[in-house]
């Protein structure tokens, strides 16, 4: 084993992430396979243009050197944050990998492990679940989240270019995991029914999501008002899905908002006024970037979980 790699199985292996090293030259495979599907139509325009027109299938011209491409899953769980609200308090979910700042933590032990050792790496743009499944390092699941054997899908993943030899390709054909040809607990629970039998692709322009992500003003009239549950992403289909059932009681609590905390985000003060410790709240949940998006998706929230006391009650 080359000895960059050697020292990367010690690092980040010992904290319990996965890595994976593919040569340059399967850049163009991981680029063929979205063209394909955007060229035969099976990907929303509009979709396509905000979220996958991004990706960039080489490494930065100042970088000739790039050899592989590593790409690196990083368990993490769920967080909890409570808004107080009408003398009482809102519970709400951030989904696993919404919390990035773990990508500083990945490039501050990239630097201890390969920087320092006189290698070079530096961050890709790349379809990450494709890189990560035919690299090897997991499957797909019926729900198109990539899952790694034995840990489930609360992995975030991240690809950079370096210049580390690569020994065996580890490349190999995409795959779903055996279980899911049996089970079609996902589908069935996913609130917007973006999953569907005769697909395997999800329709990403109707996942919740996609929706509480946007910037737009308001929710689609089609949205079942009860769908939300988390302040941002969604999930329904991880959750419910077997192989994470070992992972679900992982969540942890991050932030407790006053309910005049909740009323400043609810009243959109803009970004620059809002008071140091809410600002801190929202970085502790690593929204502060997004604060945009909070109102609507709060508002949505407060709105569903009064729906469902009202669904208990009759
Ligand atoms: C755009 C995007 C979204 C969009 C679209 C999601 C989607 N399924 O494409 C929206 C906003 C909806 C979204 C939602 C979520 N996302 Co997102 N998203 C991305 C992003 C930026 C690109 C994903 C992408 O390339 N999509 C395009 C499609 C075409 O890619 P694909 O699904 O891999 O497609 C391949 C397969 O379908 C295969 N294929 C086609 N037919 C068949 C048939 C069979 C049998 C098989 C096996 C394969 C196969 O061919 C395609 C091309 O290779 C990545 C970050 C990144 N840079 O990659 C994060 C990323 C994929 N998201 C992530 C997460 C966690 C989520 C959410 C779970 C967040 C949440 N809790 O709400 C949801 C999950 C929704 C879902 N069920 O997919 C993680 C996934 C981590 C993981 N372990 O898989 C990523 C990698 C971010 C990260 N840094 O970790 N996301």
């Amino acid at each position: 084993m080359e000895e960059a790699t050697r020292i990367l199985s010690n690092e980040l292996e010992s904290r319990g992430w996965r890595f994976s090293i593919t040569p340059l030259r399967r850049l163009r495979e991981l680029e063929g396979a979205i063209e394909r599907l955007h060229e035969s139509g099976g990907l929303d325009e509009a979709f396509y243009r905000e979220r996958l027109a991004r990706f960039e299938f080489a490494p930065p011209a100042d970088f000739p050197e790039a050899r592989s491409i590593l790409a690196v899953a990083v368990p993490q769980p769920a967080v909890r944050a409570f808004f107080g609200w009408k003398g009482g308090e809102i519970e709400a979910i951030v989904p696993p990998t919404y919390r990035s700042r773990v990508d500083a933590d990945i490039e501050a032990l990239l630097r201890l492990s390969l920087a320092d050792r006189g290698h070079r790496f530096v961050k890709a743009k790349l379809p990450l679940k494709q890189l990560a499944v035919r690299s090897g390092l997991g499957a797909y699941g019926r729900n198109n989240v990539c899952y790694l054997p034995g840990k489930g899908s609360f992995n975030r993943l991240a690809a950079f270019f370096t210049d580390i030899p690569c020994g065996r390709d580890p490349w190999r054909d995409e795959a779903m995991m055996e279980r899911c040809s049996r089970c079609s607990a996902c589908a069935a629970t996913c609130p917007t029914k973006c999953i569907s039998p005769g697909r395997f692709l999800i329709g990403a322009e109707r996942c919740l999501a996609y929706l509480n992500e946007s910037a737009a003003p308001e929710f689609p009239a089609w949205l079942d008002p009860a769908s939300h549950r988390c302040l941002v992403g969604c999930m329904a289909c991880q959750e419910v899905c077997p192989e994470n059932r070992d992972f679900l009681d992982r969540t942890e609590d991050a932030a407790s908002f006053s309910e005049e905390e909740t009323r400043a985000i609810m009243s959109r003060v803009p970004p620059d006024r809002l008071p140091a410790a809410l600002a801190g709240k929202l970085r502790a949940i690593d929204l502060l970037d997004d604060y945009g998006i909070l109102p609507r998706n709060l508002r949505a929230l407060i709105a569903a979980r009064g729906r469902s006391k009202e669904g208990t009650k009759s």
